[in-house]
């Protein structure tokens, strides 16, 4: 756990969230800032800062969970589709320093716009 990370603070239950996932290695919780409906963060539990700082088996356990929650979120919310993205570094807009994926819905009438113009 790295101090003053909110996401490992989440991971310890110090701060709430509402969490869709859990598993031994990765967490997987709705984003307070939601770009869409059931707009979910995936996570390791471990804190590493960016994509390039995640051993490789810690990648492929989000990996999977991204690919086993992608289409669960989609059905939820009855998305006909979703982003799937990583900011990675503060110079990509990446805002919290313990590396996430978003899954973000989207749907067919949001205007299919890319999701950073979605985002700006
Ligand atoms: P990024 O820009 O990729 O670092 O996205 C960070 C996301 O994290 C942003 O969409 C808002 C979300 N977020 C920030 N703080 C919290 C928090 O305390 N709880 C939850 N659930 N989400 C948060």
């Amino acid at each position: 756990m790295a101090e003053d990370c909110i996401f490992c603070q989440i991971v310890d239950g110090e701060i709430p969230a509402r969490v869709v996932y859990e598993d031994a290695d990765v967490l997987a919780f709705l984003d307070a800032n939601p770009l869409a409906p059931g707009h979910t963060l995936v996570i390791p539990k471990e804190h590493h800062e960016t994509l390039g700082d995640v051993p490789p088996e810690s990648g492929e356990m989000m990996f999977a969970a991204l690919h086993y929650l992608t289409p669960i979120v989609e059905d939820v919310v009855g998305a006909d589709g979703s982003n799937v993205a990583f900011n990675n570094g503060e110079a990509a807009g990446q805002e919290v320093p313990h590396v996430h994926g978003h899954i973000i819905p989207r749907f067919d009438d949001d205007g299919g716009r890319p999701v950073h113009a979605v985002a700006g």
